[in-house]
């Protein structure tokens, strides 16, 4: 079974581990990220692995198709859309399974950086352009490289 790692870090207080795991076509991926106000927060797989000058350098979502932004469980997507995931009491506590992403292939994530935004990811739904390319999700509090681990 594939798995990969990714430790999260940023210039403020949020930081945590996400872990991915292959099975077939599904990747199940846990988490824990602290230091979130609480509330949803968008979380993406970015182009890059690239945090030369902060978050900033992992570039747009990973959307190797060349659709609009959209949330998981939609047709329209990016492959990096992974939706929101939800602090409470200052912590994010999470599981769930994509069946898009991969740690192999075309939609591989590895080597790529994944992020955790200031404010909820609108999901494609905002009625304004930014929505379609970015959900409206805001700043990038912390980020890391996916790397494939045992
Ligand atoms: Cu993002
Ligand atoms: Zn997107």
């Amino acid at each position: 079974m594939a798995k990969a790692i990714c430790v999260l870090k940023g210039t403020g207080p949020v930081e945590g581990v996400v872990c991915f795991q292959q099975e077939g076509d599904e990747v199940t991926i846990t988490g824990n990220i602290s230091g979130l106000t609480d509330g949803p927060h968008g979380f993406h797989i970015h182009a890059y692995g690239d945090n030369t000058n902060g978050c900033v350098s992992a570039g747009p979502h990973f959307n190797p198709h060349g659709k609009t932004h959209g949330g998981p469980e939609d047709e329209n997507r990016h492959v990096g859309d992974l939706g929101n995931i939800v602090s409470k009491d200052g912590k994010a506590e999470f599981k769930f399974k994509d069946g898009v992403i991969s740690l192999s292939g075309p939609h591989n994530i590895t080597g790529r950086s994944l992020v955790v935004h200031e404010k909820a990811d609108d999901l494609g739904k905002g009625g304004n352009d930014e929505s379609l390319v970015t959900g409206n999700a805001g700043g990038r509090l912390a980020c890391g490289v996916i790397g494939i681990c045992q």
